[in-house]
């Protein structure tokens, strides 16, 4: 009797510990889920605690999504201010803005031929230094000799020379020497019913870049829709380059990965150009030493590619003026390669050496279309004979 006694009591003990577990796990399940980290917005009304607000109805509805407030980001986001569109100077007279850049780098031509054709006595040793000025200022040999052949000639025949006659003289020969009747117009416009395709070509750091800048600005306050193609694959900061030209004005540039293939980028930015009905496309090409051949085989592949387009309508070729005579056999190999329709003389604002304009039409019979005299962005002008020779001399 003792031993069922004992074994009832044990059996109550044990269901009652079993019990206990059972619903102690099961209290444990039932246990609040702890606090989001973050305010869960979906979530019933938190139980209040203490210093809850008594008050606050506790039956409040659920709230919907749609009755959440989104924050206002309109008001703290940082705004990105796209950059203001600049408008372009006139092309109209530029040359006459920036005579005066032109004519303190040329003093030592105009100037030195003046001083020596007023000399009293024009003696063989004159002669030979008015050669050497000529040489100097890189016009080259042969229109230099011309150049002395004339004026020998004419001065002999004016006996008694005034500074105005001399300087009248001197004006006509160099004119002649520029050959004024050449065609200049930048072609930036196609016969076909596609955007004027121009490509821009030379060594490296002539300023082709900045005169593909340049001339889009022009072309921009012209009224003229312009696409840009960074055909310069070699960094990635060239064509960033380009694209802030772009962007001063309002103009796109296509462009494509680094060290990717700048034949299928120039492609790419006619196609886009036509697409989009662009009245011009300007590719500015990554510099390239004339005496690499595979780099100019690379520059003859972009012609040939954005070709299946169209034609090219004006192809530059971009000439530091500092370089003097090895400007020339530059742009021999490029004309070989590309076919140059205009040359670009750059930094005309920072050198003596103006003569480089006549060998360089001389060597290549193509007129030199364009003039930069300044690192600005307006500091381009068309290149004009007239106001280019009177910088040179003065009026
Ligand atoms: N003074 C002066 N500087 C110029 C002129 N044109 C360009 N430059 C400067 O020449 C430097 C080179 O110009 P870029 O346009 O980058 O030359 P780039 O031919 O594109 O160079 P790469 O692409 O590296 O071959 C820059 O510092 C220009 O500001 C100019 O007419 N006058
Ligand atoms: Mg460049």
């Amino acid at each position: 009797m003792e031993i069922v006694i004992l074994a009832v009591v044990i059996a109550v003990v044990v269901i009652g510990a079993l019990g206990g577990l059972i619903v102690g796990s099961r209290r444990r399940k039932q246990l609040p889920p702890p606090p989001p980290a973050a305010p869960d917005i979906t979530a019933p009304p938190a139980e209040p605690h203490i210093g809850d607000e008594a008050e606050t109805p506790r039956d409040e509805p659920r709230r919907t999504i749609e009755e959440v407030d989104l924050p206002d980001t309109s008001a703290t986001a940082p705004v990105v201010e796209a950059p203001p569109i600049e408008v372009p100077e006139p092309t109209a007279g530029r040359l006459v803005r920036l005579r005066a850049r032109l004519s303190r780098s040329q003093n030592a031509l105009g100037k030195g031929l003046l001083t020596l054709l007023a000399r009293e006595h024009l003696d063989e040793d004159t002669w030979e230094e008015i050669e050497d000025t000529l040489l100097t200022a890189d016009v080259g040999v042969q229109p230099t000799q011309e150049l002395v052949e004339r004026l020998r000639e004419r001065v002999k025949v004016l006996g008694t020379r005034t500074p105005e006659e001399l300087r009248a003289l001197l004006r006509e020969e160099l004119l002649t020497l520029l050959v004024p009747d050449f065609d200049r117009t930048v072609h930036t416009e196609s016969p076909l019913d596609t955007p004027g395709i121009v490509m821009v070509v030379g060594v490296n750091g002539t300023g082709k870049t900045t005169t593909t800048g340049k001339l889009a600005r022009v072309l921009v306050a012209d009224g003229k829709h312009v696409l840009l193609g960074a055909a310069d694959t070699f960094r990635a900061a060239a064509a960033d380059q380009l694209q802030t030209w772009g962007e001063r004005v309002g103009a796109r540039t296509v462009r494509g990965p680094e060290g990717g293939d700048p034949a299928s980028i120039a492609f790419d930015a006619v196609k886009e150009g036509i697409q989009e009905g662009a009245d011009v496309v300007l590719i500015d090409t990554a510099g390239r030493l004339h005496t690499k051949t595979g780099l100019m085989d690379e520059l003859g592949k972009v012609k040939r590619v954005v070709e299946k387009h169209a034609p090219l309508d004006e192809v530059l070729l971009v000439l530091d003026a500092t370089t003097g005579q090895n400007g020339l056999v530059q742009a021999r190999v490029f004309a070989e390669v590309v076919n140059i329709t205009g040359i670009v003389l750059t930094k005309l604002d920072g050198t003596a050496k103006g003569g480089i304009v006549i060998a360089v039409q001389r060597e290549l019979g193509v007129p030199v279309k364009l003039i930069g005299l300044g690192e600005g962005a307006d500091d381009l002008a068309p290149f004009e004979p007239e106001a280019f020779v009177d910088a040179l001399i003065g009026e």
